[in-house]
């Protein structure tokens, strides 16, 4: 959160600065290579002045959720967008200029930088601040309140879609929570809408089209590119989807879970049946396995929400890097406050792109959110390790990098690590190594076409080829095709079940957490090699090696200054994203779902 390239507040731009910074820098005559480099310094300089007020008042307002804040924040973010804007048409004066290799990615950079370009009507990119936070505020202050006057927040409803196994009860609360999304369509829509004229005026087809150019390659070859990795991953997801139906149709009933039917999504232990991780053990192995239960293990050791973090911290001390900052413990938000409204999806933030960086987050003792802590530090030390470089390249080599650092070291904590730093007594011998891939299957497995169907949905919405009032078929539509998903009940004419997903209504890319799910497993296959380890992979940690820290933190500290397949190759020797080592992983337990699945009935 909050590096130019993610800033993604409304945009306000002045028409006639516009166009006068345009013209009256050329004279008519073409620009110099001097006075690109010129153009990119000065801008640059003043982006960084507007940054940091606008990043200090959307922490403001993600904090305390408030009229008065969503104001400030909306015209905060405004003035940085719109100077983005202008300085994103300003660039395209340097196109036929002959300038050297880091001059011209700094502009291309710069025209792409938005995720949501408002157009130079100033009444319209007014318009796309206010409804920017207007959404944010929807989705941060929802809440179910049942008939008996009963009032849920998500942390509530998150808690129970785990542990429930009463089928009404989960039915209850994944409709209930969907309640809020109604109100959010016309917003979402008008900002489409503007978002698209502000795209075509920086010169793309739609704003599809601008996010999919962030990617060092034509747009149409990024989705091309998608569609491989998927391909590479989908035999994976199809046999951990057959064994996850079959045992919940054994669970609830073959009425509740028809075997040649998409899964009805309420039964899979998370809101938006992204990872399903919490119904392990309704699916694990039939013979006794040993899996280490971290949740379980935190309460043991009487881990409260603070030491989870400083546990994070840890980790990277181990690896070489520096401490994180006092400001972080003082100015984080670590646990759920009771007295005010706050946006409690995770997020990583870099105040002032030096070292005030800190993390929000209404954490609960769960291994789950004890991993989204070292996903949050993740995007926390990559900030800081390309704080040096210019504002243009404060960013990760593409946005999947930024998602995949944090879930990387995930990788590393293994029973080993656990047992190292005494968390756990017993380390599991390999004999239950089919349990362990199999938790983790749950949670990484099963997310991949959830990361991948959100944004081919938007893009489709965003292109015009879904209309609003097909919004929420087409997103049914896409959670069957790819999840083998389906909403448990019909929905309603007016739902807009897609609101009910934080990333919409926060207009937040999600591409990069598909492409980061490749990702981790491609860079925990590296640092593993590099760290030494022998071992299988599944058991590598590399807790305390400082050569994976240092290969790391060359990674990190190169931020967007490269192409992505130039930094992708310094750490893992290859310039591909591949969904092999994802398969290299898991094997084992490929073979083993191939076995189980045999004489079932697979697809939907
Ligand atoms: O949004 C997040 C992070 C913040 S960048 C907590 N994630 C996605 C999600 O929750 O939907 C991490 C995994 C996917
Ligand atoms: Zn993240």
């Amino acid at each position: 959160m909050t590096s130019l390239s993610q800033f993604k507040r409304g945009v306000f731009v002045l028409a006639l600065s516009t166009l006068a910074a345009c013209n009256s820098s050329t004279d008519n005559r073409t620009p110099t290579a001097t006075e690109a480099k010129q153009f990119l310094a000065d801008s640059q300089a003043h982006l960084e002045e507007l940054q940091l007020p606008a990043v200090q008042a959307a922490w403001v307002y993600s904090n305390f959720i408030t009229d008065d804040s969503a104001a400030i924040s909306a015209l905060l973010g405004e003035k940085l967008s719109s100077a983005a804007v202008k300085y994103a048409v300003d660039a395209a004066q340097f196109n036929g200029v002959d300038v050297d290799a880091d001059t011209r990615r700094q502009l291309e950079l710069l025209k792409q930088s938005l995720t949501l370009p408002a157009p130079a009507d100033a009444a319209k990119s007014a318009e796309l601040a206010k409804i920017g936070t207007e959404l944010d505020g929807l989705y941060g202050k929802g809440k179910y309140c049942k008939t008996d006057g009963t009032c849920l927040n998500l942390n509530d409803m998150t808690t129970i879609l785990a542990n429930s196994r009463d089928p009404q009860e989960l039915l209850d609360i994944w409709t209930g929570w969907r309640e809020i999304s109604p109100p959010m369509k016309p917003l979402y829509t008008r900002q489409v809408e503007i978002a698209n004229e502000g795209s075509k005026e920086l010169g793309f087809d739609d704003l599809s089209d601008l996010w999919r150019a962030k990617y060092d390659m034509p747009g149409d070859e990024f989705a091309s590119e998608l569609d491989r990795l998927w391909g590479q991953v989908k035999p994976f997801y199809d046999a951990l989807h057959c064994h996850v139906r079959a045992e919940l149709g054994n669970y609830y009933g073959n009425d509740i879970v028809p075997q040649d039917k998409a899964i009805p999504a309420h039964l899979l232990g998370n809101m938006w049946a992204q990872s399903w991780g919490n119904i392990y053990d309704i699916v694990k192995p039939k013979q006794e396995m040993q899996v280490v239960d971290i949740t379980k293990a935190l309460e043991e050791k009487g881990y409260d929400e603070i030491q989870m973090v400083k546990t994070g911290e840890a980790f990277f001390s181990s690896l070489g890097f520096d401490p994180l900052p006092e400001t972080f413990w003082e100015r984080s938000l670590i646990t759920k406050p009771e007295d005010r409204e706050v946006v409690c999806h995770a997020s990583a933030w870099d105040i002032d792109d030096k070292d005030d960086i800190r993390i929000k987050m209404c954490t609960q003792r769960t291994g789950e959110d004890f991993q989204t802590v070292h996903h949050e530090l993740g995007h926390n030390y990559y900030q800081r390790a390309y704080k040096n470089q210019p504002l243009l390249y404060r960013g990760s080599a593409h946005d999947g990098f930024h998602e995949a650092v944090g879930d990387t070291i995930g990788l590393s904590i293994t029973p080993k690590y656990l047992k190292q730093i005494g968390l756990i007594e017993n380390i599991p011998d390999e004999s239950n190594d089919i349990g362990m891939l199999m938790q983790l299957a749950l949670e990484k497995i099963a997310f991949l076409p959830f990361g991948l169907m959100i944004d081919q949905w938007r893009w489709k919405v965003f292109s015009g080829e879904v209309e609003p009032k097909d919004y929420n078929k087409a997103w049914w539509e896409l959670r069957e095709k790819y999840q083998g998903v389906r909403a448990p009940v019909e929905r309603s004419e007016d739902a807009f079940d897609p609101g009910a997903k934080y990333h919409i209504p926060g207009n937040t890319p999600y591409t990069r957490y598909f492409l980061a799910h490749i990702l981790q497993f491609q860079l925990h296959e590296a640092l593993c090699k590099i760290a030494g380890d022998q071992g299988p992979i599944n058991r590598c940690t590399i807790y305390g090696n400082k050569d994976a820290g240092k290969a790391l933190n060359a990674l990190l500290e190169m931020g967007m200054s490269k192409p992505w397949p130039d930094a992708l190759e310094a750490i893992a020797g290859t310039r591909q994203m591949d969904g092999g080592s994802i398969a290299n992983y898991f094997a084992p337990l490929k073979t083993w779902l191939d076995e189980q699945n045999q004489g079932r009935q697979c697809g939907w």
